[in-house]
């Protein structure tokens, strides 16, 4: 029987779910969807063909002919659905950030832990990429030795006006730091952060260089620039003792056209990621059916909200932040 999703939130990633699950996932359906702007929930319900709007949230999760719940309304919504989402004992995906605190999330932790099952998948999408994966693999393989440094770059085309320089942290560099944390599959211990001088083109808001340390001394840096003009660009290389191993270009196919000979560069993440976003969709309704866990966990929605509390502190004092240890509960376990 199919799982029947409900999705809160009708927006850019809201559509971009609901378009995934119109396009065909095995075992699952959209059928219902809600929105603040209630025009934007009737314009993606009538797209999806299959789904009924929903006046509010609260609604929504209680709905009985909803199975499992899809966050992707504004940040400060995720901590209290997803918490109405384990009140009501039903899987939720919700967007990154996991809670606009940290705190926040350790209260989503908390009532699950409480709850005693696993309910809660983060929206960090890049775990599912195949360059991500493949560089995972190498780590778990050792097959280069062990990591000794990773190098990240994280462009946006133009970001949107409300990311200001604070945000390119919190917002942006927040993927960086789940995804490292995942590659290298332990916790940070300190943070560093130097602004560089803003584009006169966005004077608003500064790129921003991270250095993280992790527990056992791997070094990463992470360039994020907000506005780099030319279109999204993520890359990502892996030194290791033997060896490096980086992220190729995404596009299957490389363009010699006037004057130029490369890879062209994505609009957005959406494309960067469509492999990303599709197979962590179909790993979620697989989880449920098979009651095993994917993706990142609430735990890891936590240890990302924590690192990026450290990196603004970083930001703001302009010192090396040390970063305290804590003990993952063993029911996150992997
Ligand atoms: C945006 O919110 C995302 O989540 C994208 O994946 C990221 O690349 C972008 O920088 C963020 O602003």
């Amino acid at each position: 029987m199919d799982i029947k999703i409900g999705l809160i939130g009708c927006g850019v990633m809201g559509a971009d779910h609901a378009a995934i699950l119109h396009a065909g996932v095995a075992g699952a359906r959209l059928v219902a969807v809600q929105d603040a702007d209630r025009a934007r929930a009737e314009a993606l319900a009538a797209l999806s063909g299959t789904a009924v709007v929903i006046g509010n949230a609260t609604d929504l999760i209680a709905h009985t002919d909803v199975d499992a719940v899809l966050i992707a309304a504004p940040d400060p919504t995720h901590a209290p659905l997803v918490l109405a989402c384990l009140a009501a004992g039903k899987p939720v995906l919700c967007e990154k950030p996991l809670a606009d605190t940290a705190q926040g999330c350790r209260d989503v932790v908390e009532a699950e832990i409480a709850g005693g099952k696993r309910l809660v998948q983060v929206g960090f999408m890049r775990r599912f990429d195949p360059g991500y994966r493949a560089l995972r693999q190498c780590v778990a393989t050792e097959r280069l030795g062990a990591p000794l440094m990773l190098h990240c770059i994280h462009r946006n085309k133009i970001a949107p006006d409300y990311i200001t320089s604070d945000q390119v942290i919190a917002n942006s560099g927040v993927h960086e730091m789940d995804i490292a944390r995942h590659l290298l599959g332990e916790d940070f211990a300190a943070v560093t952060v130097i602004s560089a001088c803003p584009s006169r083109l966005m004077p608003n808001r500064q790129p921003q260089l991270l250095i993280l340390e992790s527990a056992s001394g791997v070094v990463v840096s992470v360039e994020i620039t907000p506005d780099a003009q030319y279109g999204y660009d993520v890359q990502g290389e892996l030194v290791c003792e033997g060896g490096t191993i980086s992220l190729a270009p995404a596009p299957p196919v490389a363009l010699r056209h006037a004057g130029m000979d490369g890879f062209t560069v994505e609009a957005d993440w959406r494309q960067r990621f469509a492999e990303a976003y599709r197979a962590q969709m179909v790993e979620w309704i697989g989880s449920i059916q098979t009651g095993h866990p994917a993706g990142a966990s609430a735990w890891d929605g936590y240890m990302a909200s924590r690192t990026a509390v450290s990196a603004l502190e970083a930001w703001r004092t302009g010192q090396r932040v040390v970063i305290s240890t804590e003990v993952r509960p063993d029911f996150y376990a992997p």
